[in-house]
């Protein structure tokens, strides 16, 4: 990670930029752009930055339109925008932070003033990425969490029975995981959980795809948009890479490396379907998977 955080100033006027510019470079890292339409190419970068520093008025897109489509785009909802401007009006104001805006700053600044909210927004802002961290992140194995994929979960559900589309889910359980622990020891089984999230994960890399920890050695997949075949493509293919990781277990009854019974549910948008039975089917299918000798999909 970079050590600087990133500040974007957008502002039709050069001038402006170099203002800013100077007074912010010492701290921050400084991306300028001198349009609206420039501050959403910025922001959909390899680099977004962390904070923007926005003038309302430009030709072509205003301030307060970038703003609104970056409000409305969840890649960029959480960059804090701050308006920087003439318009000195309560109502102009009072837009700005109806338009999601953190702070509204007024030219011409007194440069101490601008320093301040920015440093304050950016504390903010590390502090509410740690809290997302914290709050949908497994410490772990550093893939989404129990919560994260129970709301997932429930979203994309609401989302396909308006589309129409298919959705699957992949549950998929280590064989025999305490006998792993028991013979390699806690720690070991903390590496191997770490590895096998990582395989999950790179095997469902699709933008759509969303792995997660389900709970101690148990991962999830959900598919939107996939149907069963795939899912069960899917799956399998989380089944071989992760036996072919070759992560030893010596204590496994069915083979020498740690390997995966997984279970598969597809519903389509037109069928009712709650987030508790479809996770249900697809543990149907797990046990299913482990009752046949395990290192196995179902269907
Ligand atoms: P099966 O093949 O039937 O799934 O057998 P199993 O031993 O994998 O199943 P069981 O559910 O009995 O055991 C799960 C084990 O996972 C027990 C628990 O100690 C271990 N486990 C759960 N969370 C963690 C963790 O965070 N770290 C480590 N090292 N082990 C964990
Ligand atoms: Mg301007
Ligand atoms: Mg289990
Ligand atoms: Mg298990």
């Amino acid at each position: 990670m970079d050590e600087f955080n990133r500040i974007l100033i957008v502002d039709d006027e050069r001038y402006n930029i170099k203002v800013l510019s100077e007074l912010l470079r010492e701290e921050y890292k400084i991306m300028a752009a001198k349009s609206g339409e420039m501050a959403l190419n910025a922001v959909h970068g390899p680099n977004p930055p962390d904070l923007i520093l926005l003038d309302v008025m430009m030709p072509g897109l205003t301030g307060y339109e970038v703003c609104r489509k970056l409000k409305a785009d969840p890649r960029t909802m959480h960059i804090p925008v701050i308006f920087v401007t003439a318009l000195d009006a309560t109502d102009e104001e009072a837009k700005g932070f109806e338009l999601g805006a953190v702070d509204y700053i007024f030219k011409p600044f007194k440069p101490v003033i601008v320093k301040a909210r920015v440093r304050t927004h950016i504390h903010l802002k590390r502090k509410t990425d740690l809290l997302d961290r914290l709050a949908f992140i497994d410490g772990l194995t550093e893939i989404s969490n129990r919560r994260s994929f129970d709301i997932t979960l429930e979203k994309e559900l609401r989302r396909i029975a308006r589309s129409g589309a298919f959705l699957s889910l992949i549950l998929a359980d280590i064989d025999f995981f305490k006998k792993y622990n028991d013979y390699h020891g806690h720690a070991q089984g903390d590496t191997c959980l770490r590895r096998v999230a990582k395989a999950v994960a790179d095997c469902a890399s699709r933008a759509a795809d969303f792995p997660a920890r389900y709970g101690g050695e148990e991962f999830a997949v959900i598919l939107p948009g996939t149907d069963l075949d795939g899912a069960i493509t899917i799956a399998e293919k989380i089944r071989t890479t992760v036996a072919e990781l070759n992560i030893r277990h010596a204590a496994s009854t069915i083979a020498g490396h740690v390997t995966l019974s997984l279970g598969v549910a597809t519903v389509s948008g037109s069928q009712e379907i709650s987030p508790v039975n479809l996770i249900m089917a697809a543990d149907d299918f797990l046990y299913q998977a482990k009752k046949s000798g395990r290192n196995t999909v179902f269907p």
